[in-house]
């Protein structure tokens, strides 16, 4: 294999070498600000829980980095230190129970430490939820989504019920309850902007609990392979102020008793 030593041993391959070290070492020096920049890669942010997430994110985001960084340029250094033709023979190495001890103690410390990070965002987003102002009930079936709010009654599954396809909307700043249903196999509620996914599954009702912060209209999508059109189950999120929602509920009632 004469022809790899050659080319290993190459000035082209040499500069590639030492520019993939500058480029890691030019990342791992970045500075911080390089983090605010990361947020660019998030959709925008509509619900009071959305920093939070994004955050938990962010910080998983940077040790992972760091340690894949780390990693891949250990393995880079070790197989350009330790190439074959200028280490003709190999070292045989039993282990290293210090290092054992390193490699499991210190990542054991970070994954218990983001468990519990990320467990207090966790039981903010998915335990007692807020008081709210408006309740909703959202039953997918392939392939729409199919939107119930109660009636000047304020009870749901009474006869003066609004019901609606593909179409949620909130007024901005209020808590609305979502109760999750299926009418047939498993989707998945999804809406990035409120940063929230949840199964929809036939048998039990899901809930969980959404205060938008501004206004906006988005998509809220099936996340989960439901069948052939799939692809097609998705709906708007409408957010508005708390006049225009009560506006458009008393219009979408005098719609519907026509
Ligand atoms: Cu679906």
């Amino acid at each position: 294999m004469c022809w790899a030593r050659r080319l290993v041993g190459s000035s082209a391959v040499r500069n590639f070498k030492a520019l993939l070290l500058t480029a890691y070492c030019l990342v791992l020096g970045a500075d911080p600000a390089w983090a605010g920049s990361a947020r660019v890669w998030f959709p925008d942010n509509l619900s009071s829980v959305g920093s939070q997430v994004d955050q938990m994110f962010l910080v998983i985001l940077w040790i992972t980095g760091i340690i894949f960084l780390l990693v891949e340029g250990a393995l880079l250094w070790f197989l350009i230190r330790y190439r074959q033709p200028a280490n003709p023979r190999a070292a045989y190495v039993h282990g290293c129970r210090s290092a054992e001890v390193i490699w499991t103690v210190i990542p054991a410390i970070i994954v218990t430490s983001l468990a519990f990070a990320s467990q207090r965002v966790w039981a903010h987003i998915r335990g007692t939820p807020p008081a709210h102002q408006l309740e909703v009930e959202i039953t997918a079936e392939q392939f729409a989504w199919n939107v119930r709010y109660a009636g000047p009654d304020g009870r749901l599954h009474t006869e003066d019920d609004l019901e609606l396809i593909n179409q949620l909307h909130l007024p901005v700043d209020q808590v609305a309850l979502v109760h999750l249903k299926s009418k047939d196999v498993i989707h998945s509620f999804f809406v990035p902007q409120f940063r929230m996914k949840l199964d929809a599954v036939p048998g039990l009702t899901g809930r969980l609990w959404v205060q938008p912060i501004k206004p906006g209209q988005v998509e809220m999508v099936c996340a989960e392979l439901c069948g052939l059109g799939h692809y097609r189950m998705r709906g708007y999120v409408t957010i508005e102020s708390a006049e225009a929602f009560q506006s458009w509920l008393e219009q979408t009632r005098v719609e519907q008793s026509l």
